[in-house]
């Protein structure tokens, strides 16, 4: 580890809870410092200590155009130069709220938020103004923010850290959330009553590590929710515009009542959106009795970013590379784990993926807890001795750009194998 992450993280310790304003980044989860830092262009980040690294995160998932990309960099600047915020509608608003509806069908009207926690937050208050009921259903290992009601079986740094509740969340609020396995639909048909106003699901979890939806699983919460007449939020913070231009719902084909939205959209700038009918957002205030706001939602530079990126995404050959080259990464991993007798599972929906330490297969949380968390952390820091940033934690995503060239990806294979041969020997010794 470098000197100067290890000065800078003992300085954050005295004034920021764990020296960082998110908790997954402290490496709590491997252990270790962490890296601070510099600076990042393309696939590639820089440390505190001008070390540079592959980055396999993205900022958890915001920056599948890489680092710096030309037109979300001038876009910045040019919004930067007319003003960073007036508290009062733009166009630039408008035109982001377009694309989005655009791309995604079942959004017909969006209210942008600052993150991916108000955007999940003002979904579930807007499913209970909707339906008048109270209970929500959530899955184990998903994460959703830190909304108070959701904080129940969390994935992300719950999980991470072994505590999937929060201090602090009263036990009324909790009560009203039900967590069922994921991918399990008589589960949920069995916590479905009269009173549940929504369940919420991340069509691919992110948060337990990359778990795909079972065959039939989406579509299958698509009908109980209709019979039950309760509403289905699909929360594509993570896999919006990510694993297609219209999101999870696109690939598998299920209309939702609510989407939330978030990371993509801004371009690596603090956003979030969520949106459904016409007449579901009638309920929004100005115009509806549920209330919603914020001083900087809609903010031009962040919109500017957004906007920018989508509009590089849309209509490219973006999301048929990165399926392309993030194959070749799973096969490479796999055939090399395989090679040097490492029990693993990659699991991957385009440029999403994990690498599970254990044999498999992963379909829920429980298994994917069933991962060797110590070889995780082993294979984490020899990776990053090979300059190759993941996400220090196993029960989360990582994510390809379209930055990472065939050169890296053929790089990222070579250093894994290097490792998976290294970690056999250390483990099996
Ligand atoms: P934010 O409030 O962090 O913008 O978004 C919350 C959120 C909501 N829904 C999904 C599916 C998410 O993945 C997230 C946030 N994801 C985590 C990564 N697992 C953000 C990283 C962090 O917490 O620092």
């Amino acid at each position: 580890m470098g000197k100067n992450s290890e000065t800078l993280f003992s300085r954050a310790q005295e004034i920021i809870p764990g020296g960082v304003n998110s908790p997954v980044r402290a490496f709590k989860g491997v252990g270790g410092t962490p890296l601070f830092i510099d600076q990042a262009l393309g696939s590639r980040i820089f440390d505190a200590d001008g070390l540079q690294y592959i980055d396999c995160v993205g900022s958890w998932g915001p920056m599948i155009l890489g680092h710096g990309h030309r037109y979300v960099v001038e876009a910045v600047k040019k919004a930067a130069t007319r003003g960073f915020s007036f508290g009062a509608p733009t166009v630039g608003e408008i035109e982001l709220a377009e694309m989005i509806a655009q791309a995604i069908p079942s959004i017909e009207m969006v209210r942008l938020v600052n993150s991916g926690t108000e955007a999940t937050m003002s979904a579930l208050r807007l499913a209970r103004a909707a339906t008048g009921r109270k209970k929500i259903i959530k899955f184990d290992g998903g994460y959703h923010g830190h909304v108070d009601a959701l904080l129940v079986k969390a994935g992300s740094g719950g999980a991470t850290f072994n505590v999937p509740d929060s201090a602090g969340v009263p036990k009324e609020v909790t009560e009203l959330t039900i967590s069922v396995p994921y991918n399990n639909l008589k589960a949920v048909r069995e916590a479905m009553d009269g009173e549940v106003a929504a369940v919420i699901v991340e069509p691919v979890a992110g948060n337990m590590g990359c778990v795909p939806p079972a065959e039939g699983f989406l579509q299958g919460l698509r009908d109980i929710c209709t019979e039950a007449g309760a509403l289905l939020i699909l929360d594509e913070v993570m896999t919006g515009f990510r694993v297609a231009y219209g999101g999870a719902q696109s690939l598998y084909n299920v209309k939702p009542d609510i989407t939330t939205l978030g990371k993509i959209i801004g371009g690596g700038m603090p956003i979030g959106a969520y949106g459904g009918s016409r007449e579901l957002m009638q309920l929004v205030s100005p115009l509806g009795p549920m209330y919603q706001a914020g001083t900087l939602s809609g903010n031009p530079i962040a919109v500017a970013a957004g906007k920018a990126t989508l509009g590089v995404l849309k209509n490219s050959s973006i999301y048929a590379d990165l399926e392309e080259r993030s194959g070749e990464f799973q096969t490479g991993v796999t055939k090399s784990a395989e090679k040097h007798g490492v029990p693993l599972t990659v699991n991957r929906v385009g440029s999403m993926w994990t690498i599970f330490f254990t044999e498999g297969p992963v379909t829920d949380y429980e298994s994917a807890n069933k991962s060797n968390r110590e070889r995780f952390s082993r294979f984490f820091h020899l990776m990053l001795g090979e300059g190759v940033y993941l996400p220090p934690s196993q029960l989360e995503a990582a994510f390809f750009s379209a930055a990472h060239a065939k050169k890296d990806i053929l790089q990222l294979i070579e250093r894994a194998d290097r490792v998976l041969k290294k970690i056999n020997w250390e483990f099996e010794k």
